[in-house]
């Protein structure tokens, strides 16, 4: 497919394990609006050899991390540790269950479930299917029905079969738009993204398209130069967010970069008027790249617990919302409401934020997640 645009460099991995790029000490940073031979920045070559007809480098790129977060469950137990606690309470039920006290277990059982957000739907599903094999006979311990809860969980997570995997398409650059409401975590779960892609060699420029304030360009800034990444900004305040995005995925296609990370403003996903502005944002990139953005993420913030659902409903509605990132699961929030977002939206959670630290972002696995949650 890559022959079709004989101006991009066909992508694809010779060697299965990219080699990591050395980063650059410090961010470069390209303004807009640009002159012509404006001093865009050109840090580094592209490092992984590519060659036509191989399997693709977004295939692998996003593979890739995939994988890594099976690698990674140690930190998603810390980061899990208050739904671990506030689910703890079933470990403790079901040591001490036995056939003659089911009802009240599993009553306590629901009580735990709605208590850590896995909605009132979800919760009487998996009750009453535990509650139907136990007096069925299927169930006979309490260890058995912890692993039926588990059971159900995942395949709750993983029965629509759908795609928590990057899905960056073959074009170079691969564009991704991060959206969302107010403070939810979309410059710091950027920033946490581009982290990640860097560290499997990716070449990655970031777009301030948040330009209502100036101090969120200043921390979009912040991120760039933590990860090393390069940051197309606008030069005065209140420029149009679709132009600074379109310089930065302009930007992206003429130097050779793999993935441009677009910042966007926060905005009520009631406010008509900004629901448009993305509008504009994706039609004007996809003029520059067909078919970009390749991936618009939306960021929930789980401490919001199930209000995050008309949000993600209504968002998904006017951009078409490809994959969720779920934030803030280190902190108040409950972990079942991923479970919630999966089961009623049908959109993947792609990325769960545990942390503010530049390594708290894991990609969503959904076995790593129902045994760090249950362990
Ligand atoms: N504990 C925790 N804090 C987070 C996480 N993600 C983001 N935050 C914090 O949440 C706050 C808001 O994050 P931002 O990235 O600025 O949110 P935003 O959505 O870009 O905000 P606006 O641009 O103002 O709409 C910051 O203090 C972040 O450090 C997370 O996963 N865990
Ligand atoms: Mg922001």
């Amino acid at each position: 497919m890559a022959a079709s645009f004989p101006h991009l460099s066909p992508l694809g991995l010779s060697a299965s394990k990219p080699q990591p790029l050395k980063p650059p000490s410090t961010a470069s940073i390209f303004s807009v609006p640009s002159t012509a031979g404006h001093s865009s920045i050109h840090t580094e070559k592209a490092h992984i050899k590519c060659s036509a007809g191989q399997t693709g480098f977004f295939t692998k790129l996003g593979r890739l991390i995939k994988e890594k977060a099976k690698s990674d469950v140690e930190k998603i137990f810390s980061g899990f540790s208050k739904t671990r606690s506030n689910l703890a309470v079933v470990d403790e039920l079901l040591l001490y269950w036995n056939l003659s006290d089911t009802d009240r277990v599993l009553d306590e059982l629901e009580e735990a479930l709605l208590v850590a957000d896995f909605g009132p739907r979800i919760t009487i599903k998996i009750v009453e299917s535990l509650r139907e094999d136990i007096y069925g006979g299927k169930l006979k311990s309490g260890s058995e029905i912890k692993a039926a809860l588990k059971r159900s969980i995942l395949e709750l997570l993983t029965s629509k079969g759908l795609k928590t995997e990057l899905q960056l398409g073959f074009r170079k650059p691969a564009v991704i738009m991060i959206v969302g409401v107010n403070g939810g975590g979309k410059t710091t779960s950027l920033g946490k993204l581009a982290n990640r892609l860097k560290k499997e060699g990716a070449k990655i420029l970031l777009g301030a398209g948040d330009t209502f304030r100036a101090a969120a360009s200043d921390q979009l800034e912040v991120w760039a130069e933590r990860t090393g990444c390069e940051i197309v900004m606008a030069e005065k305040e209140h420029a149009k967010a679709s132009t600074v995005l379109s310089q930065a995925v302009k930007k992206g296609k003429e130097e050779g970069y793999d993935v441009v990370l677009c910042d966007t403003s926060g905005r009520l996903h009631t406010n008509y008027s900004l629901m448009e502005e993305l509008v504009a944002c994706k039609k004007a990139l996809s003029k520059i790249i067909p078919g970009a953005p390749n991936e618009i993420l939306q960021v929930l913030d789980g401490t919001t617990g199930l209000n995050m659902l008309p949000q993600a409903r209504e968002f998904n509605e006017v951009v078409g919302v490809t994959g969720l990132i779920l934030t803030k699961l280190d902190g108040s929030a409950r972990g079942g409401c991923v479970v919630s977002v999966v089961d009623e939206l049908g959109i993947p959670v792609k990325f769960v934020g545990v942390g503010e630290g530049v390594e708290d972002l894991q990609p969503f696995d959904a076995e790593a997640f129902v045994d760090a949650i249950f362990p």
